[in-house]
Parts: structure tokens; C-alpha cells; sequence
């Protein structure tokens, strides 16, 4: 087990795969990393429009968005393999987006449609596509942490190559359940990484009051884990940091923390304006440092990308958007008959719940209410 703890907020070492994709004089080859691009971009031009449709209430419940944290997300997820698993908090289209999940199936999730991912059961907290290996969405603060122990204990026990990510926000590092899980993850050597996107808030509270080790990435040493933390604005030094720290929990069952430094421009959700509790300055010096704007930059200075190709994305991830849109407004809301559907993998436990009188808040079931003769 490793006990090391160190911070990498400098430049990233090339590690993956995707920079030693190099030409011949060691410069990156033409087109390299437009595909990071493109879908930093649509998470962000998505989340745009999802906004948009949230005030034209056509989206209900919660709505958390996560636009300025594309890097982080898009990084993160990239090096993951279709049969590593990926769980995160409540802040979730971006992660969907990026573990594969189809744009028109997280729209038709967030209208609450039978196209969605999770056929409109879950709604915009918790997206769900198990063929993709996300395995949501969940709104507990810290509460998806055990769920994926126990999904990368499964992978240990059944001997399989794969890791699992659990993403989490800065704020949940200080629950019961971030050290109990994490302390199962490092006994039993389990092969998961801890995501920790820190964006400096958990709903208006700085990570500076609410901490006593606001160096998130530290965290892990008290369970002899290895830790890091990575800038977040940078996606391709959290692509190295993630591919690395999940090819060693496959290869070697190590898990480990990996801190994301990294801002939500937005406020905590839909409904909350975000500026109350931070200056404008603050949020103006963030935007300087947007994921999009630095990496479009990289890839036009280092030419490996033209402009031409840079406005081909723009134009085609707009589409997406607008395409995911209109799949959502004709996808079908899904019948009250249907209600018992898609809730659990475990057939007794389907067909339990189909039992259950529809709108009764205890889940009373028809046979409890016929002995009770109503
Ligand atoms: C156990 C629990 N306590 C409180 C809440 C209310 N709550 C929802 S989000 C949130 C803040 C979490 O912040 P952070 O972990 O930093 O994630 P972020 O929202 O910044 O992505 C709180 C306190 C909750 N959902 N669950
Ligand atoms: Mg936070």
C-alpha cells in the first residue's frame, strides 16, 4: 500500500497515451486532443441549454450544474475503459456525458421522458446508464462513496481488470461516510479512485472554513493512501493524473485520492444565483482561467488544431445539442401503469413494489389494504 501524498499542480508527466501520441521533432501530432475539446464543449454548450430549458420549466426537481468544471470532468473520465465503473454525486450530466452516455438519453432523463437513461425515473440527480458503466447520480452527500466500494470490492473478489471512480465534491470529504468507505478501500486494497472535484464551495460554504485539512488531496494519508491533487483548469494534467491512478488501481488494486482544483461559475443549483457568498472579482479571475478558453489556445498555439476546425466543432456540437432537445420533447412520458418499472434489478423486489397501490406515500400494498377491508 502506498502512503505517499504529493501535489502535481505543476505541469502533468506524460504518462498516457494520449501524449506520446507525438510526431517525429516530439511536437503533438495534428488533431490531438480535438476530441477532448469537442466534448469539454458539448458538456458546456449542453448544460447552456439544459438551463435554459430548466426556466422554461420543461425540466423539473433539482437541476446542479457544472459549467467552468469541464476539464476536470472530461479529464477525469476520458482514460476510463467501458468496463470501469463510474459513480458521482448529484452534479451529474457532464460525468454522464463523458462515461458515453447518449446526449439524446441524458435530455430525455432530464424531461422525465421513457428515453432518458434511467427512462424518467431519475431525473437530472440521478442519471443512470448501467451499458455505460455509469452508475449515477445520487443525491446523499457522500453517500455514492460506499456504494462504490462496494462495486470495486466486487471487481476484487470476482478477480476482474477494471477500477471504479467515485466522484465527489470538496464538501463531502468531511462525512462519516468518506471515512468509512475509504478506510474498507484501503484495507481490503480495492481498486477505486476518489474524485475529489474541488470547487471551492459546498453550496455557499468555502472549503477554507468548512475543513480543517482544506488540502483535500492530504486526506488520504490517513489511510496510508496515495494522494494528489491536480489543476483542474488544465484537462490534460487531470487525464494524466486519472489515467495513471486508475491503470494502478486495475493493475495493482491500489486506490487512491485524486484532488481536483477546479470552480462552478453557476450557482450551487439552478436555483441559487451563486453571489452571495463569493465577489465577483473572485468569479471574473476564475473565468480567466476557463478549461475551454486555455486548452483552445493550446491546441491553436501548438498547431494542432486550425481555426477552421475549432468553428467545425462548434457547429456540430450545437447540433448535438438541438438534435438532443427535439429527442427529448418527442420521447413519450412514461404511463402511471408503468410506475413500478425499471426501479430494481432484483425481480422479487419488482415485483413487490408492482404490488404497491400507485401514489400511496408508504408504498401500502393492495393485500395489506384488502385484509384491512378498504
Ligand atoms: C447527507 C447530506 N447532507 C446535506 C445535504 C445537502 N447538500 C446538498 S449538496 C451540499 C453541498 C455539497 O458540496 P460539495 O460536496 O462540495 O459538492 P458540490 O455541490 O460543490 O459539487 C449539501 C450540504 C445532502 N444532500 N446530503
Ligand atoms: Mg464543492
Amino acid at each position: 500500500m502506498s502512503s505517499s501524498v504529493s501535489s502535481s499542480v505543476a505541469k502533468p508527466r506524460s504518462t498516457n497515451r494520449r501524449e506520446r501520441r507525438r510526431g517525429g521533432d516530439g511536437a503533438p501530432e495534428s488533431g490531438h486532443g480535438l476530441d477532448l475539446y469537442e466534448q469539454m464543449l458539448l458538456i458546456r454548450i449542453f448544460e447552456e441549454e439544459v438551463e435554459r430549458q430548466y426556466k422554461r420549466a420543461r425540466i423539473g426537481g433539482y437541476c446542479h450544474l457544472a459549467s467552468g468544471q469541464e476539464g476536470a470532468t472530461v479529464g477525469a473520465v476520458h482514460p476510463m475503459k467501458d468496463e470501469d465503473l463510474l459513480f458521482s454525486s448529484y452534479r451529474t450530466h457532464g460525468l454522464a456525458l463523458a462515461k458515453g452516455v447518449d446526449p439524446d438519453a441524458v435530455m430525455g432523463e432530464l424531461f422525465g421522458r421513457e428515453g432518458g437513461s434511467a427512462h424518467g425515473r431519475g431525473g437530472s440527480m440521478h442519471l443512470l446508464d448501467y451499458s455505460k458503466g455509469f452508475l449515477g447520480g445520487w443525491g446523499i452527500v457522500a453517500g455514492q462513496l460506499p456504494l462504490a466500494v462496494g462495486a470495486a470490492l466486487e471487481i476484487s473478489y470476482k478477480d476482474k481488470r477494471a477500477a471504479v471512480m467515485c466522484e465527489l465534491g470538496d464538501a463531502a470529504t468531511n462525512m462519516g461516510a468518506w471515512h468509512e468507505a475509504l478506510n474498507l478501500a484501503a484495507i481490503w486494497d480495492l481498486p477505486i479512485v476518489a474524485l475529489v472535484l474541488n470547487n471551492r464551495y459546498g453550496m455557499g460554504t468555502d472549503v477554507e472554513k468548512a475543513s480543517g485539512e482544506p488540502e483535500l488531496y492530504k486526506r488520504a494519508a490517513a489511510f496510508r493512501m496515495h494522494g494528489e491533487r491536480v489543476d483542474g483548469q488544465d484537462v490534460e494534467a487531470v487525464l494524466s493524473a486519472a489515467d495513471r491512478l486508475l491503470t494502478r488501481a486495475r493493475d495493482e488494486r491500489k486506490p487512491a485520492v485524486l484532488e481536483v482544483v477546479t470552480y462552478r461559475y453557476r450557482g450551487h443549483s439552478v436555483a441559487d444565483a451563486g453571489t452571495a457568498y463569493r465577489t465577483q472579482e473572485e468569479m471574473e479571475e476564475w473565468k480567466k482561467r476557463d478549461p475551454l478558453l486555455i486548452y483552445r489556445q493550446r491546441l491553436l498555439d501548438e498547431r494542432r488544431a486550425s481555426q477552421a476546425q475549432i468553428d467545425a466543432i462548434q457547429a456540430r456540437v450545437e447540433k448535438r445539442v438541438e438534435q438532443a432537445v427535439e429527442a427529448a420533447e418527442a420521447s413519450p412520458e412514461p404511463p402511471v401503469s408503468s410506475l413500478s418499472q425499471h426501479l430494481y434489478g432484483d425481480p422479487a423486489s419488482a415485483e413487490q413494489f408492482s404490488r404497491m397501490r400507485p401514489g400511496s406515500p408508504f408504498g401500502e400494498r393492495e393485500l395489506v389494504l384488502e385484509g384491512l377491508g378498504r
